[in-house]
Order: C-alpha cells, then structure tokens, then sequence
C-alpha cells in the first residue's frame, strides 16, 4: 500500500443516507442531492438502524465539504479503500465513474472542484447479489457464502491532490539479506528523476538514490539494514520522489520491512528458518459497524493473537482493510491474502466473462497489498466446487495470472473438496478446510480426528512435495453454553475438538500449518442452523475470550 504523503481531505464522518428499492434515483436527479437519513461513513449501512438492517439493493449516500482554496490548480481524485457492491460517483452534479467489488481501493479522478468552496460528492451504491457477483450469490439471504451480505460505504474515503506529473505505481521487493529492489511508474513521458530514500524508525538515512527515468524505472540494490521478523518486525519509511529540473512533483511513501519467505516440500520458510503457520481464519466484522473493523478492536485483535502465540492469519474471503493489514506488518503477523472468490461453481469454471473479471479484482488486490512484509501467500479462492476438469484450468489461470503481476509470493487456494478435487495440487502449498467431528462425525470428535488425519496422510502420499496446511477446523462454541461431557456447541466441545486437532495434526511432520475457524464469531445470513451468528469464533463477536483460548494459547506455544 502506497502511504500518501500528497494534500488530502479526509470524507470520513456523518453523510446523508437513503435506500433506493425501486432504483428511481437516478430518473429523479438524486446525483444532484436528496434529503436523507444521517449514516456514519466508514462502516456498513445495516445495523446503523433497524429499518435497514436486512435492507440489500440500491442506496445513495451524499457528504457536503470544504475544499481549500491552497490546493487549486491540482488534480483532484476521489479514493474509495472500499465500497460496494457496485458503486457509481458524482461530483457537483458531474458523474465521474464508478467501480465494481466491495474489498479492494479505487481512486476517481474528478473534475469540476470548487476550491475555496464547498462541494458535494454522491454516491450510489448497489448491494445487490447476482450468481455472476464476486463473490456470487442471490440476494441477502441465498448466499453461496456463510456471512452477512453488508451494503454500503465501510473503508475511509477521501480526496487526494497531484500535479499534472504523478507516480501511478510502485512495487518493492525485499529480501531479509538487504535485497532491494523498487519499481517505479509514473504517467510522466517527459525525462524526470525518481529519488528513493530509505528511513529508519529513529528518522535516519539508510540509503538513497537518484534515477533517471521516462514513465518507468527499476532500481536493485543491498542495503544495510535489519530484517522483518515475527518477533522484531522492524520497518523503514521509503520515500519516493518525482523530480523535474530539480522541482518535486510528487511524493509518495511506503513502509517496507526486509524478510524472505519461502514454500519448500519440507515447509513454509521465513528469512531462511522454518516456521509453523498458527493462527485463525478472521472476518471483518463488528456490531454496529458491520463490515468495518474500527481501530481500537483492531488494535485489541492484533494484541490478542500475539498474545494467543499466533503467527499468522488468512484474510477469510476477501482482501482486508488498509488500516487491517498495516497492523499484520506493525505486529509481526503474517497474513495469507485471500481474494473474494468464494462459493465457486461449476457455472462459474465455464464463464470466461467471470474469469476475466475475477482476473480484475486480484489484479487490483495484489497491486495493492504487494509491497507489504506481512503479506507472504495469495489465496485465489475459498473453497471453489473444483470436482470438474474446468476447475483446474480456471484456477490454473487464476495463479499464473497473480504470479505474472507479483512473482515473488507462493499462491494457494483452499479445498473442502479434498481427494475428489480436480485442482489439488495446483498451489505452492495445499490448503484444506476440514470440518470431521462438526459436520460429518457430529458429536463424535475422536471419529473426526481418525478422519482428518487419514486426509492428510492420504493427501501428503499423493503430492509428497508439498506442504499442507489447514486453513480451516473448528466447531460451534455458543457463548455461555456448558455440557459435562462435551457434547455439540457447548464450549467444551469446541475446546476439545480444537484440542485433539491441533495435537493430532502437528505430529504428522508434512503438516505445517493450522489455521483455526474462526478468531471471533461473525453475523451470517439467516440459517435454520445458525443463531444470527456463526459462533465457531473462539472470541464472541465482541471480543469477549470462550473456554477454548486458554487451551490455544498453551498448544501454539508448543508448535514449532
Ligand atoms: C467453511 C467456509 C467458511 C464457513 C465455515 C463454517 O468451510 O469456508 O466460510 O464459515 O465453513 O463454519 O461452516
């Protein structure tokens, strides 16, 4: 993520907010302005009242603010982190584009600024969920996914200025022996300088250079520096700049961290070292703000899972917030970037019109997120129905498509479909979500575990040169429920269940990673066998610890 250090006007705060059922705002002029409803943006609209709680389709939103006068003669761009799920812009009156997908930024030049003045942004946003969305489904409720469908404006948004001359991309890659190297693009054809400065968090110099450059230039270099790691996740400011004749035409900043990471047949490797994955598979949600972490639960999230011995984490199913994952590179977690393909289908492996925009959005994901230390692996899809020859040359084309834009990062998916899937064996690793003792096996844990670990030794006889990871087990712990013996949702049984995996699996040495289902519960469609929520959290939805975190704490310190 490039961290602005251009003029900008934050838009986050109270907005104007109103449903559209009938999609006539349009034909009525809205674009111009409308009386609503107060909402608070960033956060979902849902549970910010009653009335719109299961509301899904059309709505507007519209925010009235002062640009200064200071930043006339600038180019202005409109920067949504996240919106959805199809959203349409207008400026004072001006339509000036739009977007499709709800989890990765999109920036919209405008015209028509008032500086010195006020000025009124209108957004339109369309929650409606299509078999050919990403990800799919049919409306609120008929979900090809287990968690709630949120609508609306739930990132920060804000408006960034520029000179006619501006850096329009930039990819590091480091290495924890000091390998740099900086891809830098701009929209300047004209001869310009790019000037890379690297800081230290006491505010010194490590390193800088001066290139010369015509849109696009590389730069490869050792520096002298501290690697990122689990324990000491040191990171460094990189300042890039734009230099004509000598003036700056622009500067952008982002925050790097020097680490290896690497999938061999033995295992996942950080900075040379072999390194367990332990952690959870995580939504973002929260009372409330529906699909939008504030920073205080964030904070307490990331204090928790180091407090819990986690190391790592998979952003269940969608690309995370900028704010979200900055804290996984500030902390020392490392995070496995799923894209928001989940609940594939046979249809879907079919439909090259889908390929190519779920090409779309994980191109968007990874140009977003690749500079980052904490971001070591993709995940192209959750759980896609992949038990058909299609299947494996859709997501064939899925990872060479990430890999042509970062080949610097090992690319997964993950299966439920085990033997039976046609792709296994596609990814750097393979990633299993596996639900014996919950689903099937009810009740019965020891009969689940028999099963899992059959997988596993079967999987790993099949693909010997490949590691595999859980990235999914877990079974309901309703909040407050007790039984003696442990029987079904009670927390016991979701402590023991999660218990005899975890010591079961880590003794099988191809296994070398666990990822539990789920850090904290989550609001899901309405279900006849979900109360609201999907409970599998081992935290309550508000943060609250269930029997099973004192246990997890204890087993992950063991895991090697
Ligand atoms: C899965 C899905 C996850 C669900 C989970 C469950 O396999 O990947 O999105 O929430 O199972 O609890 O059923």
């Amino acid at each position: 993520m490039v961290v602005g250090v251009r003029p900008r006007v934050e838009l986050s705060g109270f907005w104007r907010f109103k449903p559209d059922p009938g999609d006539v705002g349009e034909s009525s002029g809205w674009f111009r302005g409308f009386d609503g409803d107060l909402i608070y943006v960033p956060a979902s609209w849902n549970e910010q009242n009653p009335d719109w709680d299961g509301y899904g389709g059309v709505a507007w939103y519209q925010y009235d603010f002062h640009i200064p006068r200071e930043f006339s003669g600038l180019t202005a761009w409109l920067v949504f982190e996240g919106a959805g799920y199809l959203t349409r812009v207008w400026f004072n009156g001006l339509s000036i584009g739009g977007h499709e997908g709800s989890f990765t930024q999109f920036r919209l030049r405008v015209n028509g600024v008032r500086f010195g003045d006020w000025n009124r942004v209108v957004v339109k946003v369309d929650n409606t969920l299509k078999p050919d969305s990403i990800p799919p489904g049919e409306g609120m409720i008929s979900t090809y996914f287990d968690f709630y469908h949120y609508g609306g404006i739930h990132r920060p948004v804000y408006l960034e200025f520029t000179r006619e001359c501006f850096i329009s991309d930039l990819f590091v890659t480091t290495r924890h022996d000091g390998y740099l190297k900086v891809e830098v693009e701009s929209n300047c054809g004209k001869t310009h300088n790019i000037a890379l400065e690297l800081i230290d968090s006491g505010g010194s110099t490590v390193y800088s250079r001066v290139v010369e450059s015509r849109g696009l230039v590389a730069v490869e270099d050792r520096v002298k520096v501290e690697p990122w790691s689990i324990e000491h996740p040191v990171l460094y400011r990189l300042a890039v700049k734009l230099l004509i004749n000598g003036e700056e035409h622009d500067e952008v900043m982002e925050r790097v961290g020097f680490r290896t990471f690497e999938v061999r047949p033995s295992g996942f490797y950080l900075n040379g070292e072999s390194i367990f994955l332990k952690g959870f598979g995580r939504h973002e949600d929260f009372p409330i703000f529906g699909r939008s972490l504030p920073g205080p639960v964030l904070v307490r999230d990331f204090h928790e899972l180091k407090g819990i011995n986690a190391n790592s984490f998979r952003t269940s199913h969608y690309p995370y917030s900028n704010q979200h994952l900055d804290l996984a590179d500030e902390f020392g977690i490392l995070v496995i970037l799923e894209a928001p393909l989940v609940g594939l289908r046979e249809q879907h492996f079919k439909d090259q019109a889908y390929l190519a925009k779920a090409k779309a959005v994980i191109s968007e994901m990874v140009r977003q997120h690749r500079n980052r230390p904490s971001v070591v692996m993709y995940s192209v899809a959750n759980e896609p129905n992949s038990i058909v020859d299609e299947a494996r040359v859709f997501l064939g084309e899925l990872i060479s498509h990430v890999k042509s834009i970062d080949p610097t990062r090992p690319v997964i998916y993950t299966s439920h479909r085990h033997l039976e899937d046609k792709a296994l064996g596609l990814g750097d690793a393979i990633a299993l979500n596996t639900y014996f003792g919950w689903y099937s096996e009810t009740g019965d844990i020891e009969a689940g575990v028999a099963r899992v670990t059959k997988l596993v030794d079967e999987v790993h006889a099949r693909y010997p040169d490949r590691p595999i990871i859980i990235t999914e087990f877990g079974a309901e712990g309703y909040p407050g429920l007790h039984h003696d013996p442990p029987v079904a949702w009670s927390e016991e049984y979701q402590e023991l269940f999660i218990r005899r995996y975890i010591e079961e699996l880590s003794k099988r040495p191809y296994v070398r990673g666990l990822h539990i289902w789920n850090y904290a519960d989550f609001r899901t469609p309405q279900r006849v066998y979900r109360v609201i929520l999907n409970t599998k959290g081992v935290f309550t939805r508000d943060r609250r610890p269930k029997l099973a975190v004192r246990a997890i704490r204890e087993l992950f310190a063991g895991l090697r």
